[in-house]
């Protein structure tokens, strides 16, 4: 088991989002991240923590277009640097006002799917790497940043990894991941299944509903699994269940986990009931697959638990 971590995210920190035209304190903090090294660290994974490498920008070109890239890394920086570090939101190319852009927001995004890639080299040798991935990926369109998402770090890995072999994508965040759904919409060789709020009342409302299936080539290929606003543990151990059967059935060479921890029963932005053993139960379960894992970080806001949590999830993996 090996875990990818960089300080660079640190330098990601807007300090509000926007909701009903308010400004609200950001919940994407870099306090998420840190929390969770610490005490993996204090529970004996200090040696276990590598730094990411550097990638071409060709992997990120693979996944998004050219113009986004390119306005991310020029247009978004000039811009940002006007507005300080109070962050200030694209235009053309956003879902949401979640998403601001800092001057330094690139250099973080980059450094973010730098971890997810240096996960997928080291997944030849190991069974289970486990990215910190931040900021999260899971809401980036191939054109669009939103839901606190720049780059979409899973899609990328995944897409890497296709190059040897089928891979399912499990999201467990409680946030439908409609970036990473887009990106793999017509694809047959990327299998996306997430489990997540039912988005006719949660984010991102405009996708994760259960009819979309994936089309053409990639038919059958999205398995959308939405839950009512505080589903409890039985009713998500069930559909948790039904999730890896489909993953079995589709007999994948690798696993990738868009791995939130907002579905806990205390996360200030969720709206699930799991307790921190539920967590290691999971874990367990995802382990029963017996495929190679690269688990990136996604979403996860009660900053004070997500080390526990993240030290639950790691046992079940490791058992
Ligand atoms: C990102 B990830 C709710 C505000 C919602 C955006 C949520 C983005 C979640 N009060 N803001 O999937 O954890
Ligand atoms: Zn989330």
């Amino acid at each position: 088991m090996k875990i990818i971590y960089s300080p660079i995210h640190k330098k990601h920190s807007p300090k509000w989002e926007v909701i009903n035209e308010e400004n609200v304190p950001y919940a994407e903090v870099p306090e998420r991240i840190e929390q969770i090294v610490k005490d993996l660290k204090k529970n004996g994974y200090g040696n276990s923590i590598r730094k990411p490498r550097k990638f071409p920008i060709s992997h990120i070109r693979n996944i998004h277009q050219q113009h986004y890239i390119e306005y991310l890394k020029n247009i978004s920086k000039k811009e940002a640097k006007k507005k300080g570090t109070d962050g200030y939101f694209a235009s053309f190319f956003i879902l949401d006002r979640c998403t601001p852009l800092m001057q330094t927001t690139y250099d973080a995004a980059i450094e973010s799917v730098n971890c997810a890639l240096t996960g997928v080299q080291l997944l030849t040798r190991e069974k289970i790497v486990y990215a910190l991935c931040r900021p999260p990926g899971h809401h980036a369109e191939k054109n669009k940043m939103g839901g606190y998402c720049y780059f979409n770090n899973a899609a990328i890995a995944a897409h890497y990894l296709s190059s040897k072999g089928n891979v399912a994508i499990l999201d467990i965040d409680f946030h439908h991941g409609n970036g990473t759904q887009q990106i793999f919409y017509e694809r047959s060789d990327v299998f996306y299944v997430s489990l997540h709020v039912d988005p006719t009342v949660g984010f991102p409302y405009i996708a994760g509903f259960e009819n979309e299936t994936g089309t053409g080539e990639g038919k059958g290929y999205n398995k959308n699994f939405p839950l009512p606003l505080g589903a409890s543990e039985d009713l998500y151990e069930k559909t948790f269940k039904k999730a890896l059967r489909m993953i079995e059935n589709y007999k994948p060479t690798f696993l990738v986990v868009s791995c939130g921890f907002d579905t806990y029963e205390k996360d200030p932005i969720g709206g699930f009931k799991l307790r921190i053993p539920f967590y290691e139960k999971m874990a367990l379960l995802i382990n029963s697959l017996n495929l190679p894992a690269l688990v990136i970080q996604e979403g996860g806001y009660c900053v004070e638990d997500l080390g526990k949590i993240a030290n639950t999830f790691l046992k079940g993996l490791m058992r």
